[in-house]
């Protein structure tokens, strides 16, 4: 077999916080016990298609930078097999139990809808052959329908809808694709999906065919088999102007709207929470406090700049808070953790990706662990049951279970006096973080 990876010839191994080996794991160790779960089980790492094997480094000031020997060769197909099978070495040899895929990544599109689904039935066919040899498995599929220049104006929220057609045809066979490959979700991430000039936008009737689009995948997913859930993955803007999935709230929104609850959950990601100007956990907390947290890609944007850097996580803080939502909700079901994170362009060799995935695996163990330690101790539930303690009781129950009127809060106020000046206590609480983090 060709090695892709001649750097790195074997799977990268656990070797503990004081190994000095750059191709070795500092803290995730698969095997590891937390809570009850092996790491593996609680983190469900993923490794995405584009970024790692279809990434070019491109810019808009410069072209490629990145180039893959697997990328290498006249013949679409032939390219697209033999990056199948550096995908599947590089899978096994960074030890992550998933991956994800647009199906433009995995196939080349043809020159009708015909020969482009004929180009993916042999490209899922090889991949479920190459899950079933190494283990890994499909955590999401999704489709493509934004770098083909039929979206520019959109996919299922086109004009056209004759683009609604095509989008709808992708949509189908990336359903088909993520069933036959035991996918436990399909991503919608709309990025054209959206507008750039209110001028020319119905937006009302624009968020209605999307709808449309999303009931029509419940329908066909039924019928196929897909036993999994959908994921809508907010993102405020980029590539267009103003994105209709927002942030989670105004998914949750549009999903409430639409009477699609049932079927879907968010995919949150990390660079597209800052974008909307959110904290990674704020949109992790909105969506979970919904019941509607479904799988997260993992990556972090860049505090001075605007558009989405898509870096791998390194940031122990950020992924900690992560950890701490993802543990109280008892995990994710239907997703993992999916580094949707590219190497710089400036990051040339292929023993790059390795580095990138090794640093955001070790740093999400670590905050794993930490996460499970604050929990077991309550260093911050406690806390925050004292401070709301007031709604157990009295007045205060009466508010939340909706037996409280204004005239009686008038009386009861009015009768009390002033309330105490509390303090939030916001610093003592960072200081109980890092005793954690510090260790
Ligand atoms: C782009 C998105 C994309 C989705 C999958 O910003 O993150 O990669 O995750 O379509
Ligand atoms: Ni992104
Ligand atoms: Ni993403």
């Amino acid at each position: 077999m060709t090695t892709w990876f001649p750097d790195v010839p074997r799977k990268i191994k656990y070797e503990g916080p004081a190994s000095d080996n750059p191709l070795a794991f500092r803290h995730y160790k698969a095997s590891k016990k937390v809570a009850g779960k092996t790491m593996e089980q609680h983190l469900k790492f993923a490794a995405c298609y584009w970024h790692n094997f279809k990434g070019t480094g491109a810019d808009p000031f410069g072209g490629p930078t990145l180039f893959r020997s697997w990328n290498e060769g006249s013949n679409p197909m032939d390219v697209a097999f033999q990056t199948l099978e550096a995908a599947f070495e590089f899978f096994t040899k960074i030890g992550v139990k998933y991956w994800c895929f647009h199906d433009r990544d995995i196939a080349p599109e043809g020159s009708t809808i015909r020969e482009t689904n004929k180009n993916l039935q042999q490209i899922v066919d090889r991949a479920e052959q190459y899950q079933k040899s190494t283990g890994v498995k499909l955590l999401w599929g999704t489709a493509n329908l934004f770098s083909h220049p039929r979206y520019m104006n959109g996919a299922s929220t086109n004009p056209d809808p004759l683009v609604f057609a095509h989008a709808a045809a992708q949509v189908r066979r990336a359903i088909d694709a993520t069933v036959q490959l035991k996918g436990t979700g399909y991503v919608f991430w709309g990025g054209r999906e959206g507008y750039t000039a209110l001028i020319n936008t119905d937006m009302k009737q624009e968020r209605e065919q999307f709808a449309a689009m999303l009931h029509m995948a419940i329908d066909y997913a039924k019928k196929a088999g897909f036993k999994g859930k959908f994921f809508i993955e907010p993102k405020p803007k980029e590539p267009s102007t103003h994105q209709y999935d927002f942030d989670a709230a105004t998914c949750l929104g549009f999903l409430r709207e639409f009477g699609l609850m049932d079927h879907f959950q968010l995919n949150i990601e990390a660079n597209h929470a800052t974008l909307a100007t959110h904290s990674f956990e704020h949109d992790l907390q909105v969506a979970s406090d919904a019941g509607m947290l479904g799988s997260i890609d993992v990556n972090r944007g860049d505090q001075t700049v605007g558009w989405d850097t898509d870096q791998f996580p390194t940031n122990l803080y950020d992924a900690v808070a992560a950890m701490l939502i993802v543990l109280k909700q008892k995990g994710l079901k239907f997703g993992g953790l999916n580094f949707d994170a590219k190497v710089r362009r400036n990051s040339v060799d292929a023993v790059d990706l390795f580095h990138a995935h090794i640093g955001g695996m070790d740093t999400f163990a670590r905050a794993l662990e930490i996460a499970d330690h604050m929990i077991r101790d309550k260093a911050l539930s406690n806390p925050l049951k004292e401070r709301y303690a007031g709604y157990t009781r009295g007045m205060g129950r009466k508010i939340l279970t909706g037996k409280a009127t204004l005239p009686q809060l008038e009386t009861w106020a009015a009768k009390q006096g002033e309330p105490e000046h509390r303090s939030g206590r916001q610093e003592m609480l960072e200081n109980i973080v890092n005793r954690y983090i510090f260790g």
